[in-house]
């Protein structure tokens, strides 16, 4: 039992230590790094998608993608105006920060500004794992259930921006938007919330000014 305990406390210690050094690089060369979580099928490729043909046109953007297995959601982002490099963890439930300094090692950093990691669908892991981003961003989707923010604290508390997506599909299914953000705010006073249908494209000048202004600032610094 101590062993688990120990070998746990030694991968979050690694992870830490290499989330400090990325950290570090992304705020010396001033980009702008987000990761990007939530359960699975929330549609962070889909906001994705969108995201790149509109942002590439305004900043210097990367992708990297993390799934357990497959390139799909690199396939689907590819060829739309940013480079997209696909991560698979091969069954772990999370990206962990050793993966993001082995690929941005081969990135131009000094010509980016904007770098969104998508990572692996799952509510619990990946808030667990620092990447040295400058900030997390949950996305949940309307299909979720409500209740995700109360039941699933640690994501929303650790997130500066709660996206709400799939909004087109509200008036078909039973989800509180209210009740949703209280529950967020309950674990995350004052976490900033925007509502979006990446689907419709409705809702998502609000994150792409939020991107745009705080990849400026990090470039200032
Ligand atoms: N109705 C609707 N469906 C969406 C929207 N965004 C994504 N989806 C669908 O939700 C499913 C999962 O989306 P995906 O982008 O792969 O989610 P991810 O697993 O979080 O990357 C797919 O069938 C998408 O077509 C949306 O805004 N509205
Ligand atoms: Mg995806």
């Amino acid at each position: 039992m101590s062993t688990e305990i120990k070998i746990e406390q030694d991968v979050l210690a690694d992870n830490r230590a290499n989330a400090t050094r990325n950290r570090k690089t992304f705020g010396d060369f001033g980009v702008f790094v987000v990761n990007l979580m939530s359960g699975p099928g929330s549609g962070k490729t889909t906001l994705l998608q969108r995201t790149i043909e509109v942002m590439s046109r305004r900043l210097r953007m990367a992708v990297i993608a993390g799934d357990l297995e497959t390139s799909r959601d690199a396939d689907r982002l590819s060829g739309r105006g940013a480079p997209v490099i696909q991560v698979n963890t091969n069954g772990a439930c999370h990206m962990e920060a050793h993966q993001i300094e082995r690929i941005v090692a081969s990135f131009d950093l000094a010509n980016l500004d904007l770098l969104i990691i998508e990572n692996v669908g799952n509510l619990v892991c990946p808030a667990e794992f620092d990447l040295g981003e400058t900030e997390r961003v949950t996305v949940l989707s309307c299909t979720e259930g409500d209740d995700k923010p109360a039941k699933y604290p640690l994501m929303f508390r650790e997130s500066s921006l709660l996206l709400i997506s799939k909004t087109d599909l509200l008036p078909h299914v039973y989800f509180n938007v209210d009740a949703a953000i209280a529950d967020a705010r309950a674990v995350h006073p004052g976490m900033q919330v925007m509502q979006l249908s990446a689907m419709r494209g409705t809702g998502m000048e609000q994150w792409y000014d939020w991107l745009a202004a705080r990849a400026k600032s990090a470039r200032a610094k």
